[in-house]
C-alpha cells in the first residue's frame, strides 16, 4: 500500500487522509516534487497495480493530494526523474518502462514537459526506450543545462546512454565507453570537488565474465573528457 509518513518523534505517524489519496503500486519508482512551483512537495508515482500499470502525478492540496489524471503512458517495470530540461524553472520529468497497451512489449522512454496550468506533454527527444532503468539529470558539460545519464534494459540487452542537452529541440546521444549495464542505477556527483560531475553507477556488466553473476560494478569517471571527445 501507498503510505506517506510523518516524523513526529517516534515512532512514525500515518497520514492515513493523505495516504488514502494515492493509489497503491509496486515494482515502481516514486518522488517528491514541486512541479508547479507553488512551495509544497507534489508527488509522481509511476509502477504497477494488480489492474495494469499506472503514472500519475498529485497534487498536494494541503489536507490531501488530488490526482492531475493527465493520461500519462502507464508503463511496467518503470521509474522516473524530475529534471528541468528547458531551463524554465519548472520541474519536467523522465518516464521509462515497458509499454505493454495492445499486446506491446515496448522499451520506452517519455521526456515530459510540465507546460503549466497542472499540465505536463510528451517532448520529442529521441531517447532511447529502456525498462528496468534509472536515470540521472546534471550539467555534465557545465553549460548551464540539464543533460541525461540512463543506464536500463533495451529488450534483453542493457546499456548505459549519455545524452547531452543541446539547448534547442533535441538531445545529443555522446560517444561514451561505460560499461552497458542491467539492473543498474547512476547517480551524479563532484565527488573530487573539481567543478565538474561524476558518475557513480552499479549494474551488472553486459557481455563480461561478470554477466549473469549479478555482482556489482562501481564506477567513477571524468565526464567531461567524454563529452568533449565527442565535439
Ligand atoms: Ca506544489
Ligand atoms: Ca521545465
Ligand atoms: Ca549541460
Ligand atoms: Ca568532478
Amino acid at each position: 500500500m501507498m503510505q506517506v509518513i510523518q516524523i513526529k518523534g517516534q515512532p512514525f505517524v500515518l497520514d492515513q487522509n493523505v495516504s488514502d489519496s494515492l493509489t497503491d503500486i509496486f515494482n515502481g519508482d516514486v518522488l517528491w516534487g514541486d512541479y508547479d512551483g507553488d512551495g509544497d512537495l507534489d508527488i509522481l508515482i509511476a509502477g504497477s497495480t494488480l489492474n495494469g500499470a499506472v503514472t500519475e502525478i498529485y497534487k498536494n492540496e494541503g489536507s490531501n493530494y488530488a490526482a492531475l489524471n493527465l493520461g500519462l503512458l502507464n508503463l511496467e517495470n518503470s521509474s522516473v526523474s524530475w529534471c528541468d530540461f528547458d531551463s524554465d524553472n519548472d520541474l519536467d520529468f523522465l518516464l521509462m518502462g515497458t509499454d505493454t497497451t495492445g499486446n506491446k512489449n515496448l522499451p520506452s522512454a517519455i521526456l515530459y514537459q510540465n507546460i503549466g496550468n497542472d499540465n505536463f506533454e510528451q517532448f520529442e527527444a529521441g531517447l532511447l526506450g529502456v525498462y528496468d532503468g534509472k536515470s540521472a539529470w546534471g550539467d555534465l558539460d557545465n553549460d548551464g543545462d540539464q543533460d541525461l545519464i540512463m543506464v536500463g534494459d533495451k529488450g534483453e540487452i542493457g546499456v548505459t546512454r549519455i545524452y547531452r542537452n543541446n539547448g534547442a529541440t533535441l538531445f545529443d546521444l555522446v560517444d561514451n565507453d561505460l560499461s552497458d549495464i542491467y539492473n543498474g542505477d547512476v547517480a551524479l556527483g563532484d565527488y573530487d570537488n573539481d567543478m565538474d560531475l561524476d558518475i557513480l553507477m552499479i549494474g551488472v556488466v553486459v557481455n563480461s565474465a561478470k554477466e549473469g553473476k549479478h555482482s556489482d560494478i562501481l564506477r567513477i569517471i571524468t565526464p567531461k573528457k567524454e563529452i568533449d571527445q565527442s565535439q
